[in-house]
């Protein structure tokens, strides 16, 4: 019998990675999404199968992590093997104007899927992972970051998070559920969503360089992140259920770069080069031929700032033999190659007398 496994945020970036890994391990895989008024499966298209068909293995729900209705209907109808929690509100600066929401979903999402295990008596069955963060870090109290390093959050996205955590050991614990945390450091891909700082750098200088945008207004120049590749860390969400008992891993690079050294690494991949003056919110980056195309716009800027992040991935080596594949060199051509291919795309039809949206946050 196929395993079944049971993600929430199927349409997000992770979840279309974690997906196609299921779907090639022979899982059946069902899929949480959310009704919108506009498709929202682009992530998912290629792997859609036709309901009618038979042996169907990609099975979409609607749901929602704000309804426990939903979510205890379908992991009753599924009874799965497998949860990977992966819906949120992912968004750290938008979880500063939406911090109601994003703990009803972020924190009590997760105690809403972990009830509906206990309530459904799915206790032994039923493995949970739960999509934590190296949020939950914060204002860091150690350098690198492991499983041991004490959490500070810094923003209600982060603050929901460090909930969903600890209700996730105290699940574990209290219930003896096979529940754990991947304490995921930023991880990237051509499909990460346009208004996190990687993706929006990579799409801007793609506009720029084909003369479809004059210049990206970014925040925080400062900030270092440790950045992966999101297929690279699906793998590690997969293999932390399969071992004989549930534990948290960090999961990183151990390698660091700021917000700046990702603008030069991508305006590199297309023939430019970014020289920087001024400081602070007057900094500008200006190319070869004195085109000021990187500004600084305050509005970026967040209330509590997490100004640097660098995980220690040693547990996830030993215990799991688990690496990461892509380098950052790796990461940043792929992300700029296909969003050059978006932008010759934009350009053909704007030449062609209709309008591309450009949609700049
Ligand atoms: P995305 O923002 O790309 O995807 C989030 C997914 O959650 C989408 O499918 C979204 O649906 C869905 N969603 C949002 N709110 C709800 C809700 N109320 N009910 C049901 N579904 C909902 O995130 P990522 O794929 O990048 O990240 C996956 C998870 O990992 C998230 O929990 C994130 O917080 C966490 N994480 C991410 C890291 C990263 O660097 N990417 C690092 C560490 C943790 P829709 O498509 O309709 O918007
Ligand atoms: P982060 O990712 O907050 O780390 O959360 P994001 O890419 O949004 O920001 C990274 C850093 O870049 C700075 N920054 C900007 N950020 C955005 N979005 N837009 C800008 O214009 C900009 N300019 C500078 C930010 O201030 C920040 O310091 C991501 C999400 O995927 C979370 O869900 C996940 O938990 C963490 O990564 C790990």
């Amino acid at each position: 019998m196929a395993k079944k496994a049971l993600i929430t945020g199927v349409t997000g970036q992770d979840g279309a990675y974690l997906a196609e890994l299921l779907l090639a391990k022979d899982y059946e895989v069902h899929g949480i999404k959310r009704r919108s008024s506009l498709f929202n499966t682009d992530r998912i298209d290629h792997l859609y199968q036709d309901q009618h068909e038979s042996n169907v293995r990609f099975i979409l729900h609607h749901g929602d992590l704000t309804d426990s209705s939903s979510l205890i209907r379908i992991i009753q109808q599924v009874k799965p093997d497998e949860i990977y929690n992966l819906a949120a509100q992912s968004h750290v600066a938008v979880s500063f104007e939406e911090p109601e929401y994003t703990a009803n979903s972020d924190a009590l999402g997760a105690l809403r899927i972990l009830e509906a295990i206990r309530i459904l008596g799915l206790e032994k069955k039923t493995r949970f992972y739960q999509a934590s963060t190296s949020e939950l870090y914060g204002l860091v109290q150690e350098i690198p970051q492991k499983e041991t390093t004490p959490f500070y959050p810094r923003s209600p996205y982060a603050v929901a998070k460090l909930y969903a955590y600890w209700i996730t050991v105290n699940y574990r614990e209290a219930y003896g559920i096979y529940a754990c945390n991947g304490i995921l450091f930023n991880h990237e891909s051509p499909r990460r969503g346009e208004t996190f700082v990687t993706r929006k750098i990579t799409r801007a200088l793609a506009r720029i360089k084909l003369g479809l945008q004059e210049c990206v207004y970014l925040g925080n120049l400062d900030a270092k992140r440790d950045w992966g590749h999101a297929r690279d860390y699906v793998e590690m969400q997969w293999l932390m259920l399969q071992q004989e008992k549930p534990e948290d891993f960090v999961i990183a690079t151990g390698v660091q770069y700021s917000v700046r050294d990702f603008v030069a690494a991508a305006a590199a991949e297309v023939g430019l080069t970014v020289r920087w003056e001024g400081s602070g919110s007057s900094e500008k980056g200006y190319d070869a031929s004195g085109r000021c195309i990187v500004r600084v716009d305050p509005r970026y800027y967040r209330p509590t700032e997490v100004e640097t992040l660098l995980g220690d991935p040693t547990k996830a080596r030993e215990v799991l033999g688990w690496q990461p594949r892509t380098s950052f060199q790796e990461l940043v051509s792929e992300m700029m190659r296909e969003d050059l291919k978006a932008a010759e795309r934009d350009d053909l039809i704007s030449r062609h007398g209709y309008s591309a949206y450009n949609y700049n946050e």
